[in-house]
């Protein structure tokens, strides 16, 4: 009897660290959101107000003959320059590293009438 409530006090640990497993995986899966983008004239007021983490992903949606995605620096936000790496498929995904991320559409020059977006990942 003695092993029997042995194993069974090994079976309940066993269980224990399992319940613990699963709960750190979900919280990780929880850390890494997909934020769907209307990748639009107004993209900076929607990224406004939301929280975003390094890992997250983003979606860009758009209409791939008329708009672009170029995740750009400071620099390239700010005075509208396409100068890093470019997206054009309509439905990009772009993963967030920490600090602070640029996007731009580089496309008819929409940059300037807008169609920019900054956000920070913690
Ligand atoms: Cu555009």
């Amino acid at each position: 009897m003695a092993q029997g409530r042995g194993s069974a006090a090994r079976g309940l640990a066993l269980g224990g660290l399992l319940a613990v497993c699963l709960l750190l995986g979900a919280a990780h899966i929880a850390a890494a959101a997909t934020h769907s983008v209307d990748w639009s004239f107004n993209a900076d007021g929607w990224s406004q107000g939301k929280i975003f983490r390094a890992g997250d992903v983003l979606v860009f949606n758009y209409n791939p003959s008329v708009h672009n995605v170029v995740a750009v620096d400071a620099g390239g936000y700010y005075g509208c320059r396409p100068s890093g790496t470019s997206y054009s498929s309509g439905s990009d995904r772009i993963t967030l590293g920490p600090g602070t991320s640029y996007f731009i559409c580089s496309l008819n020059g929409h940059c300037g009438m807008g169609m920019k977006m900054v956000l920070t990942a913690s």
